[in-house]
């Protein structure tokens, strides 16, 4: 299997929790390998072009007005199957159907604050890496 990326943010509502360091654990003690990182405040247009393919859902305005609540921990993470790794670590999207002892399931309440957020492709990941980070940004090890 090769080593693959994925994109993991850290949202707000994590973040206002203090829960960035116990994420990362879990990241960690699945195998997975930080290889970029950075805090960012998203406004608007940052938020919203990142959730473009749900820009015509009824949950949009809400979904961006969440993700610019408050400052993110966006994440390069690499790994073996990292992105189906990071998936099953984060859980269901609405934490009340998220298996016990994941991610969503142990601090998120709410499909709208959820916690985390992880690519859902390889394909997803590229496009998701290439938008927060430039290629000197990113450190493999
Ligand atoms: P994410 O992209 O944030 O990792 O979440 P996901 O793949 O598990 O779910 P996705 O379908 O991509 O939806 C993106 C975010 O929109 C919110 N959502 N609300 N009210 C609703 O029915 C609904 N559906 C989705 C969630 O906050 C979800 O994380
Ligand atoms: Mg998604």
């Amino acid at each position: 299997m090769a080593t693959e990326r994925t994109l993991s943010i850290i949202k707000p509502d994590a973040v206002a929790k203090n829960a960035i360091g116990e994420i990362v654990t879990r990241f960690e003690k699945a195998g997975l390998k930080v290889v970029a990182a950075k805090m960012l405040h998203l406004d608007n247009d940052k938020a919203g072009g990142f959730y473009a393919e749900h820009k015509e859902r009824p949950f949009f305005n809400d979904l961006v007005g969440f993700m610019t609540s408050g400052p993110v921990v966006v994440q390069v993470l690499e790994g073996e199957n990292a992105v189906a790794t990071n998936r099953d670590l984060m859980g269901a999207t609405n934490p009340k159907d998220a298996e016990p002892g994941t991610i969503r399931a142990d601090f998120a309440e709410t499909i709208d604050a959820n916690a985390v957020h992880g690519s859902d492709s390889p394909e997803s990941a590229e496009r998701e890496i290439s938008y927060f980070f430039s290629n000197d940004e990113i450190c493999p090890r």
